[in-house]
This record gives structure tokens, C-alpha cells and sequence, in this order.
């Protein structure tokens, strides 16, 4: 594990946590380098369960990608940054274990789009969410262009992208951006909550939905509603179903395996 990335792990759940304090956790090479790693192998580990993403120290989450790192770059090296993240990204959101963000302070710029990649955002009231990059001469170039409108819509979206304007974890929460809100003290613990409640549901029904959900939103209605009855159909050939099923009849707990 590498240094700018710090790994706690209890049970099946990880808390991962992005650390480099003294830059306010910004995005820098080394971090794309050691979350792509770190998912690539977690994702066929199967004492994993699910993962917390969150920023060490108390004031940042991640404060953004590292300007001091793109300031020069030509177009050419910017394009292969911008494909880079993006695909770093793309391997978190298409995780096929539950992934939370605890949105523990400044979550802007790459920090955002990293948060926005994550299935699910939990914020503090200390959280501030922000895509400022137009006041650095530039736009958003891991995701937020696109998924911040599929999360609070397309007026609100381009209110924040153009305006580059902070919203705190509240204003997040109200606006679909964070999906709870909590006081900074117990912003893990109620992360943790929310993991553990999915942790306890049949790990390949998790992965078929969050991949059903990714598929679907880039197909048209009708193809995505397929997507969703095959999917909805393999389940019917795992062990898992039968013992969830089995499991409510017998008003008893399931015992998933993952099988
Ligand atoms: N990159 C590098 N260093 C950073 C960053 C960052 N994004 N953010 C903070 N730091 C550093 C500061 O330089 C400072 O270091 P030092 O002590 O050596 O000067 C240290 O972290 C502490 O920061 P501050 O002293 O500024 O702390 P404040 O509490 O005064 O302010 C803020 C906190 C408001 C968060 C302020 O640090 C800030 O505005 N940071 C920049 C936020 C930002 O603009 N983020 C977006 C970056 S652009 C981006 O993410 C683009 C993504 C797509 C790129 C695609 C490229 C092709």
C-alpha cells in the first residue's frame, strides 16, 4: 500500500482514506496511480465486502486535482491527464462492491468528480463541495461534466460548473448531491451504518445493480430494461436467491455467499 493512501479494514468493509495532508489530499499522480492499483485488486478479493473513501486530516476530503502538478501542460499532456483520471474514476464507479464517499471537508475540483464517482456520497456539515475550475481558466476533465447532471440536474449543474460556487454538505444533501448529511463526529459512523446495511444483502444482487444502474443510464429506456431483466434473471441461477428467499420464508437472517 502506497504512502497517499492509508487502508483501515474491519470485517469485510475498508475505509480507504486519500493522504496528503499538507496539499489538502490533492490528486496527484502518485494517488491515481495507487487508487487505480488498489481497486483493480480489490475487486476480485472477496474478503472485501465494500469500501469508505475519505480524506485524511480534518479539513479536506480531497481539494482537488494537484495545480501545482497541470499547471504547464500542454493540450496533448491535458487530454492524456483528463483520459487518465477518468478512467481511474471509471473503475471506482463501475466497483462492483459498494463504494461510499465520506465527505469529511473540501471536496473540489477532481475531488468532486472523485466523490461523484462513488456510488454513494455521505457528507459532513463541514463538507464543501465545489467545481471552481473555471476560475483556473479550465473545465471539470474527470467526470463532473457529466455526472454532476445526471445527479442534480442540468440547470442546478451548470449553476455550480459555471459559477464555480461551494455548496456545504447541507445545500448537498437538499440538492440530491450528498445522500445524508451528518454532524463532522459522526460522519464515519454513519457511513459505516449505511455500508454495514448493505453488506448484509446478497453481495451478487449489490453488483448487479450497481452495474445495471451504470448500463442503464447511457441506453435508451427500452435497452436498459433489458439490461435489467437479464440481469434480474442470472440472479435466478445463484444460491444466493435461493437462500435469500428461503431465509425470509424461514424468517430467519440469510446467510449469503456470494454464490
Ligand atoms: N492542488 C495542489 N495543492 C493544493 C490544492 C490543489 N488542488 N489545494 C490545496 N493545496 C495546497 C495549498 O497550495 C497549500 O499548500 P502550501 O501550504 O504548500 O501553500 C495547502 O494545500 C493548504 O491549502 P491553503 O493554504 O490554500 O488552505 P486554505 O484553508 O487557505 O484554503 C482551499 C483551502 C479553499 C481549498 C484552497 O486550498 C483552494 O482553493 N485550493 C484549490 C481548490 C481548487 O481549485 N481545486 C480544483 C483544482 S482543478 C481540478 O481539480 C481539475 C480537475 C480536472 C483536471 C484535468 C486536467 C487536465
Amino acid at each position: 500500500m502506497s504512502e497517499v493512501l492509508t487502508l483501515q479494514r474491519d470485517a469485510r468493509a475498508v475505509i480507504l482514506s486519500v493522504n496528503r495532508p499538507q496539499a489538502l489530499n490533492a490528486l496527484n499522480k502518485e494517488v491515481f496511480d495507487a487508487l487505480d492499483d488498489w481497486f483493480a485488486r480489490a475487486e476480485g478479493d472477496p474478503s472485501i465486502g465494500g469500501i469508505i473513501l475519505t480524506g485524511a486530516g480534518e479539513k479536506a476530503f480531497v481539494a482537488g486535482a494537484d495545480i501545482k502538478e497541470f499547471a504547464d501542460f500542454t493540450p496533448e499532456q491535458a487530454l492524456a491527464l483528463s483520459r487518465r483520471g477518468q478512467q481511474v474514476f471509471g473503475r471506482i464507479e463501475r466497483f462492483p462492491k459498494p463504494v461510499i464517499a465520506a465527505v469529511n471537508g473540501f471536496a473540489l475540483g477532481g475531488g468532486c468528480e472523485l466523490a461523484l464517482a462513488c456510488h454513494v456520497r455521505v457528507a459532513s456539515t463541514r463538507a464543501r463541495f465545489g467545481t471552481p475550475e473555471v476560475s483556473l481558466g479550465v473545465i471539470p476533465g474527470y467526470g463532473a461534466t457529466q455526472r454532476l447532471p445526471r445527479l442534480v440536474g442540468k440547470g442546478r449543474a451548470l449553476e455550480l460548473l459555471l459559477t464555480g460556487r461551494m455548496v456545504d454538505g447541507t445545500e448537498a444533501h437538499r440538492i440530491g448531491l450528498a445522500n445524508a448529511v451528518v454532524e463532522p463526529a459522526d460522519l464515519m459512523t454513519a457511513a459505516r451504518a449505511m455500508l454495514d446495511s448493505m453488506l448484509e444483502r446478497g453481495p451478487l444482487a449489490l453488483k448487479a445493480a450497481i452495474a445495471v444502474v451504470n448500463a442503464g443510464l447511457d441506453q435508451p429506456l427500452d435497452e436498459a430494461l433489458e439490461t435489467e431483466a437479464e440481469a434480474f434473471a442470472a440472479l435466478f441461477a445463484t444460491a444466493d436467491l435461493r437462500e435469500g428467499t428461503r431465509a425470509f420464508m424461514e424468517k430467519r437472517k440469510a446467510e449469503f455467499k456470494g454464490k
